[in-house]
């Protein structure tokens, strides 16, 4: 195309998800052009592609939802404590038409490439679509959880029937009624997803690698009553999850399992566990600091695995080994009585992995499983794996790829040294995946629009960080983590997940009102760890 028809914007959004459709909303108020590319065929980011059955949200959903409007809190009812996938999506697409949003969004559309253009101080972005735009921002919306993992299985081509990923299920649903299915992974999506194909299935055959924690949700209809009584208070419990390392909010007892005896632990994991979700985590304070305090919870777990599942065999082979909550916990429903059912099967392939597929089913340790379909549950390229769909350069010619090859590096989690102007929502880096994820966005989108006003106010042509505070950031995000239990097993967290990828503790464990603090002294501070350039005042606040 001939220059003159290059459109300009102020901003281009990558995403339409939460992120992107509160950034959207963020610079519309501001009085920013801006352009919002998604890929899906409508809004709603990871909830859109998510279709598996099953598929809910595990943060509750009074929780688990915009805060920055009072009015849209009072008029949206959540039907159930835990979200399914279809009301967070009409949630999402409430809030696009709302808003008023999806004008400025272009669907159906990938970026594939962003590059600096350091005479203009813009961005240059193209699409698959062949659009070529120009924006002085660069904001990447992408998800932590956006790019599936598509393990390549030897023999996969040969397979008869159809493989499914859960990240990126068929819209038109998928009926397994009389068929035999085969899934691979026992993450979040399989744990929800098993206990209802096996109520469609003939045949359920699992392949677990590694065994999953997971808690009963004890999920429920939310009464008119309990939803009124909520709202009333709605500001009081945004402000309370604000305020915790979490940010949500759920009763958490600061005590050390190691200080109470072993019947006092009994009954405060009992009655956790009666609660349920993700709050059983709250039953003590060091249960996620302490080796022998984590044993305590694991062992009561495990017994409670032990006491579902009636085959002794299939419930040590449920039983994980690992530190308790070291994943990413599960919240399910009857997954592990799933297992009593006659015609579910699990299969391990912790020592002997998957060999191969077959026209008829799939492979281990030279036993052949005959399946119809296969549901790979095999989880996603986390925090990172939709950067690298984007070949982005920056200055000099530098592609992020490059800079990122031995993990990714970020100030705060929202931009990169190197490339200017180009800002991330919930980055590596930031409490993202270990917050509260809604709260998260709200906040970082927030810092941002105040960043892009004050560099308006101030005439400034890019920013940038600083590389020494780039560097002392992921040190303190890595440094923060070894305190933590989570650093120490294989998780998508810290990236081992996939094959090849180095092993970075990806989001900052350090509490999200201390990151919040820390963002917001940058912010007073002129920008502290940044450089502005072209100020009328320099790095004035
Ligand atoms: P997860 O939690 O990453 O789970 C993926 C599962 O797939 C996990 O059990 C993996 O075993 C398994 N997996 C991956 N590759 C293979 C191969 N090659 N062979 C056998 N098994 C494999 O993804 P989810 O989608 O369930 O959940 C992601 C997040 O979404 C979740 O934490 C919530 O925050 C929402 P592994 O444990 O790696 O041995």
């Amino acid at each position: 195309a001939h220059p003159s028809e290059i459109e300009v914007f102020d901003a281009v959004v990558v995403g339409a998800g939460f992120a992107g459709l509160y950034m959207l909303h963020r610079l519309r108020e501001l009085g920013f052009t801006a352009r919002v590319y998604e890929a899906g065929g409508g809004v709603g980011g990871t909830w859109y592609w998510n279709r598996y059955p099953g598929a809910r949200c595990d943060v509750e959903s009074l929780q688990y939802s915009f805060s920055f409007s009072e009015e849209l809190d009072q008029e949206w009812n959540w039907s159930e404590k835990y979200s399914p996938q279809p009301e967070i999506l009409a949630y999402a697409n409430h809030v696009a038409d709302r808003f008023d949003l999806r004008s400025q969004i272009v669907f159906d559309t990938r970026v594939t490439a962003a590059t600096f253009n350091e005479d203009t101080d813009s961005w240059l972005i193209e699409t698959d679509r062949g659009d070529r735009v120009t924006a002085k921002f660069f904001i990447m919306a992408v998800g932590c959880l956006s790019a599936p993992n598509r393990p390549a299985f030897d023999g996969m081509e040969d397979f008869r029937g159809p493989i499914y990923h859960t990240g990126e299920w068929p819209h038109e649903g998928v009926d397994f009624t009389d068929l035999r299915v085969g899934v691979i992974g026992t993450g979040s999506s399989a744990i929800q997803s098993i206990p209802i194909i096996a109520r469609q299935a003939s045949e359920l055959t699992v392949f677990q690698r590694t065994a999953t924690w997971s808690v009963p949700a004890w999920n429920e209809a939310l009464s008119a009553e309990y939803l009124k009584e909520a709202k009333a208070h709605y500001p009081e419990l945004r402000a309370k999850a604000r305020a915790r390392p979490t940010g949500f909010y759920f009763p958490f007892n600061l005590q050390p399992a190691l200080e109470a005896n072993a019947e006092e632990r009994q009954q405060q994991y009992e009655a956790a566990w009666q609660r349920g979700g993700l709050p059983f985590l709250g039953a003590y304070g060091d249960l996620l600091f302490e080796k022998s305090a984590n044993d305590t919870i694991a062992e009561f777990a495990r017994q409670k695995i032990r006491s579902i599942v009636r085959d002794p065999a299939t419930a040590e082979l449920l039983c994980p080994q690992n530190v308790f909550g070291c994943k990413r916990l599960c919240v399910d429903t009857d997954y592990f009585a799933t297992y009593n059912l006659p015609h579910v099967k699990l299969v391990d392939v912790s020592r002997t992995p998957i060999e191969r597929f077959t026209r008829d089913g799939i492979v281990v340790d030279g036993t052949a499983y005959e399946v119809d379909a296969i549901v790979s549950a095999t989880g996603f390229a986390a925090m990172t794996g939709s950067f690298d769909k984007i070949a982005i350069t920056g200055r000099g010619g530098r592609t992020l790829a490059e800079k990122w090859r031995a993990g990714p590096r970020a100030y705060l989690g929202l931009a990169s040294a190197g490339f200017p102007n180009l800002f991330m929502i919930t980055g590596p880096g930031s409490p993202s995946v270990l917050a509260s994820m809604i709260q998260a966005i709200e906040q970082h989108v927030d810092w941002l629009a105040d960043c892009l006003s004050h560099m308006r106010d101030v005439g400034a042509r890019s920013i940038e960080p600083l590389q020494a505070d780039e560097d002392a950031w992921v040190t303190h995000v890595n440094d923060v983590s070894t305190v933590s239990l989570r650093s120490t097993c294989s998780s998508w967290y810290v990236g081992t997940n996939i094959a090849g990828r180095p092993r970075v503790f990806m989001p900052y464990i350090g509490g999200f009102p201390i990151y919040v603090q820390k963002c917001n002294e940058v912010m007073n501070n002129a920008y502290e760890g940044f450089v502005l350039k072209g100020t009328r005042l320099g790095n004035t606040p």
